[in-house]
C-alpha cells in the first residue's frame, strides 16, 4: 500500500532501544533507503506537548483512561502529519515505540479493559499497522536498573516493579500472536543484542522488500 516501510523499536525502559534504532539506520543506509525518526508519544509540536504532560510527574494525579487517551491523541496526530505522509512518498520511517505500547503499559501496566484498548485502536488506527516491530525484551528489574543509571525517572518509570512485569507479560503475550513482531533477547551485552538485531533483519529485508 505504502512505498515506504514503517519499522518500531519497542520495549521496556532501559531495553536498549535508542541504540538499537541506531542499528537499524545503519542497515537502511547501506541499503539505500530513506528514513526518518519518530518517537511515541511525541513526534509532532502537538504529540510533544501532550508526551511532557503524560511524561512529568504532576500534582493532579493522571487517571489512567485519560493516559491512554493522551497517547492516542499524541499517535494520531504523528500518524495523520508525519508518518503517512512519509511512507507514501517513499521515505522509510523508525518509530521509538508505537501502539504495542499502549496495548503494553496501558493494557498489561495499568490493567485497562482489552475491550476499551480494541475499541479504541480500531476507531483512531483502523487497519494501519507497522510492517515490523522489533520488541527488545529485557527483565524489569536489569532494565529499571539501567534507566536509573541514566538519571531521573520520569512519572512512569516511577512505577512499581510489578506493573513493568505486567507490562512485559502483555508484550510476550502479543508478541507470540503477532509475525510481524520479532523478540529480541535485550540482557545479552550490546554487541551481541546487535548483532541479532542485524541477522533479523537481513532476513525480514531478503523476504518481504
Ligand atoms: N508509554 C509510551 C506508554 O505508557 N504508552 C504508550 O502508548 C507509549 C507510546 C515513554 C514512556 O511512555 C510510556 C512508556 C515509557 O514509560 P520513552 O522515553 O520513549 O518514554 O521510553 P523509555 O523506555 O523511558 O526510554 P529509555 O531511554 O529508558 O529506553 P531505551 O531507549 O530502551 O534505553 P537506552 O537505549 O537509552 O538504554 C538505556 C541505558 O542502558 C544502556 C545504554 O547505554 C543506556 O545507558 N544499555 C545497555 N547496557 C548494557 N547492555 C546492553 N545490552 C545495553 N543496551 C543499552
Amino acid at each position: 500500500m505504502y512505498s515506504g516501510k514503517f519499522i518500531v523499536v519497542e520495549g521496556l525502559e532501559g531495553a536498549g532501544k535508542s541504540s538499537a534504532i541506531k542499528v537499524i539506520e545503519s542497515f537502511l543506509t547501506r541499503n539505500g533507503k530513506p528514513f526518518i525518526n519518530t518517537r511515541e508519544p511525541g513526534g509532532t509540536p502537538l504529540a510533544e506537548k501532550l508526551r511532557e504532560l503524560v511524561i512529568q510527574t504532576s500534582e493532579e494525579f493522571l487517571t489512567s483512561e485519560a493516559e491512554l487517551m493522551m497517547m492516542y491523541a499524541s499517535r494520531v496526530q504523528l500518524i495523520h502529519n508525519v508518518i503517512k505522509p512519509h511512507l507514501e512518498k517513499g521515505t522509510w520511517v523508525i518509530g521509538d515505540r508505537h501502539d504495542l505500547s499502549s496495548q503494553a503499559y496501558q493494557g498489561g501496566g495499568r490493567q485497562l479493559s482489552t475491550q476499551l484498548l480494541q475499541t479504541l485502536r480500531a476507531a483512531v488506527l483502523g487497519d494501519f499497522r507497522p510492517d515490523l516491530t522489533l520488541y527488545m525484551d529485557i527483565e524489569p528489574s536489569i532494565g529499571l536498573s539501567r534507566a536509573r543509571g541514566r538519571g531521573e525517572l520520569d512519572r512512569i518509570e516511577q512505577e512499581d516493579v510489578s506493573f513493568f512485569e505486567r507490562t512485559r507479560a502483555r508484550y510476550l503475550e502479543i508478541a507470540k500472536q503477532d509475525d510481524s513482531i520479532i523478540t529480541i533477547n535485550a540482557e545479552h551485552d550490546m554487541s551481541t543484542v546487535h548483532q541479532n538485531i542485524l541477522n533479523q533483519l537481513e532476513q525480514w529485508f531478503e523476504h518481504k522488500c
